[in-house]
């Protein structure tokens, strides 16, 4: 496994191994410490099967964790608007990227090599919404 460091204007770009982290399709995660932790899993040309928008508090940590279970393709995450990007993952490669939400805004992720069918994107909002919100 190849272990990259890049500093990119707005983040460090890392590649690592991790292999506690278990989480299901569900996009983000609010962990101790303040990080919001997002699984990212390119299958099937997809990210999570549905590229799903990713909801980010102004001003949060956010950590996307990016997997490659794809046998055979070639993926990566890019963020055009933060100048963040991660090496080319093959099958079973995973990297991180992590960077400071902005203020306000929505971003757009997307893998390089299919920019049609692999993109999302990242909306940063105040907005939480409540489980069991009654009038
Ligand atoms: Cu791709």
């Amino acid at each position: 496994m190849k272990i990259i460091y890049g500093i990119a204007t707005l983040a460090i770009v890392m590649t690592l191994t991790i292999s506690t982290m278990s989480d299901g399709p569900r996009p983000g995660k609010k962990e101790f410490g303040g990080v919001r932790t997002v699984v990212l899993t390119a299958k099937d040309m997809k990210f999570n099967m549905s590229n799903p928008t990713i909801a980010v508090a102004p001003g949060e940590i956010v950590r996307i964790v990016i997997r490659n279970e794809d046998p055979g393709m070639k993926h990566d995450l890019l963020i055009p608007q933060l100048q963040l990007r991660t090496p080319v993952l093959e099958f079973g490669d995973e990297a991180v990227l992590q960077f400071r939400a902005p203020k306000t805004g929505s971003l757009e992720y997307l893998c390089s090599f299919h920019p049609v069918s692999m993109r999302g994107l990242l909306e940063v909002t105040d907005f939480q919404p409540v489980a069991s919100a009654s009038p």
